[in-house]
């Protein structure tokens, strides 16, 4: 049996079909408006294998000069970022368990020969809140480890229409996308998958949220 670090919830199968369906196609909506563009790393400039573009009032970005950072306008177009859809505030209400709407929609495209390395998520302000991970399209392999890169790691798969809820104390654990599954599913017109993260970036309550 497989046993996930503690705060960290795998619901297989969570959306159904056509759940998922409406899912792509604001997820469409919303590229239209922000296109996708390919992250760099910080100081090599070096392109990560997956493309994204973000929702919501902040959206996360990097690129050689400036590194990770999250910020309110598309780094080529320079608009602000598209409206966070309703499905994905209600989802968040639902599942979340935290009072306070998330801030950035982080919305990943993985071609079918993309994937993404080892890395804690710690440009967020506000830890206590939990990340809600969507994933639909292609199954990709997943792996979770611990609070530093050396810990052991499990993985397993994800499917379209599954959900992972990180909180409490893996909110900092070491994760990645070794590969994906290519041709599993049928929910996009080409191979690939998105990965949508709904997070929290600022403190919630903090002022003019009665705090
Ligand atoms: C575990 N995305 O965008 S989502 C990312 O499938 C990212 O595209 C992956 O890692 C993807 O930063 C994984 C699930 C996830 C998200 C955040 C986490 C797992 C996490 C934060 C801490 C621990
Ligand atoms: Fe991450």
């Amino acid at each position: 049996m497989l046993v996930l670090p503690k705060g960290i919830r795998h619901i297989p199968g969570f959306l159904s079909r056509s759940a998922q369906e409406d899912l792509v196609e604001v997820i469409r909506l919303v590229v239209a408006e922000a296109p996708l563009f390919t992250p760099e790393m910080p100081r090599t400039g070096k392109p990560m294998s997956v493309r994204m573009t973000n929702c919501g009032p902040l959206g996360w970005v990097t690129d050689k000069e400036r590194g990770y950072r999250y910020q309110p306008v598309h780094p080529i177009t320079g608009r602000p970022w598209p409206a966070l859809p309703d499905r994905l505030l209600d989802l968040w209400r639902e599942m979340s368990g935290f009072e306070g709407p998330p801030e950035a929609c982080l919305v990943n495209y993985y071609g079918p020969d993309a994937k993404m390395g080892l890395h804690q998520d710690r440009d967020e302000q506000d830890l206590a809140a939990p990340v809600l991970s969507i994933s639909l399209g292609d199954a990709c392999l997943f792996r979770v480890g611990g609070l530093r890169r050396e810990d052991r790691t499990v993985s397993f798969r994800l499917d379209s229409g599954d959900l992972v809820l990180i909180g409490g104390e893996s909110r900092l654990a070491f994760h990645g996308v070794d590969r994906l599954y290519r041709g599993t599913s049928t929910l996009l017109k080409r191979e690939g998958r998105i990965n949508l993260t709904l997070r929290r970036v600022t403190p919630w309550r903090g002022e003019g949220n009665g705090g």
